[in-house]
């Protein structure tokens, strides 16, 4: 029997509001792969339509954990990196340097801003530390606002064309990301999807939009991405299967559940594309 894949996601825990690695670990596990993970901070509820919330930074035990599955020689074939603070970027960098099994997959998520905004707590400066995290990895998953903050631009958020998509993936892989997922791409208001690229050649793959955003959607797709990507999937079906669940889970959200997705609901839909 082939060995299970390993994957250790690195992204904040908020206790509830159905975000970062609460969303993480059972998607990830979904797949079939075994999900590790380092929480970077604990926090009461996420920051995006809560009120308040506490925040306890967990980057001090970033190192002392990182020498400790050093010393047991544990080792991870992907890392994925979701919602992480400035302090975090270089142990993160450290970790995925010495606790890498060979040929390890390094999947960031620079979950840091959506719909023109930074998220609350975030100071301008930040993306322009994100884009080190960006810089080595195999597949970076920015929606448009990401994006554009990555490159240093003003976010533009519709009334574009294949020509801007075109420009902005390859400033993407100008700071060194070797594959770019770029989601919320949008060239008729009707349909939602993603540009995919590997540097040469950019595929598109789109969805009906449905008439609304709910918070943590993207956390469920780079969850599902990640996952079906150590299954073995391309990049593109990967890409297709983690927005199909994306949709299936907004479906199944009831209209007053304001503060994430229903994205359990849509489980056993992935196992069964998975099967
Ligand atoms: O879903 C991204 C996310 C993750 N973690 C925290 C957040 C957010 C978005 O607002 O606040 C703490």
């Amino acid at each position: 029997m082939e060995a299970p894949k390993r994957l250790l996601t690195i992204q904040d825990v908020s206790c509830v509001g159905q975000c970062s690695a609460t969303v993480a670990l059972p998607l990830v596990s979904a797949c079939g792969v075994e999900c590790a993970v380092l929480p970077s901070a604990v926090l009461s509820n996420h920051t995006g339509g809560f009120s308040a919330w506490t925040f306890r930074d967990l980057t001090g035990e970033m190192a002392p954990i990182e020498a400790e599955w050093h010393r047991q020689g544990l080792r991870f074939d992907a890392f994925y990196t979701g919602y992480v603070c400035e302090p975090q970027i270089a142990p993160i960098l450290s970790i995925m340097e010495s606790c890498a099994a060979p040929g390890a997959l390094r999947i960031v998520d620079p979950a840091m801003a959506d719909n023109g905004r930074l998220y609350a707590g975030f100071a301008p400066d930040f993306p322009s530390k994100m884009a080190r995290l960006c810089a080595g990895a195999d597949f970076i998953l920015p929606n448009l606002t990401e994006a554009a903050f990555l490159l240093g631009r003003e976010p533009v958020l519709e009334g574009y064309g294949e020509d801007f998509v075109r420009e902005t993936v390859a400033g993407l892989h100008a700071l060194g990301a070797k594959n770019v997922v770029l989601t919320g791409v949008s060239f008729d208001p009707a349909k939602l999807g993603t540009a995919v690229s590997d540097g040469a050649t950019i595929r598109y793959d789109f969805n009906p939009r449905l008439p609304r955003m709910a918070h943590g959607t993207g956390d469920v797709f780079a969850s599902v991405f990640a996952g079906a990507i150590l299954r073995g999937l391309d990049a593109l079906s990967a890409s297709a299967l983690a927005a199909d669940v994306v949709c299936a889970a907004i479906e199944a959200t009831p209209e007053d559940h304001w503060y994430g997705v229903c994205f359990e609901r849509a489980i056993p839909f992935l196992a069964d594309r998975l099967r």
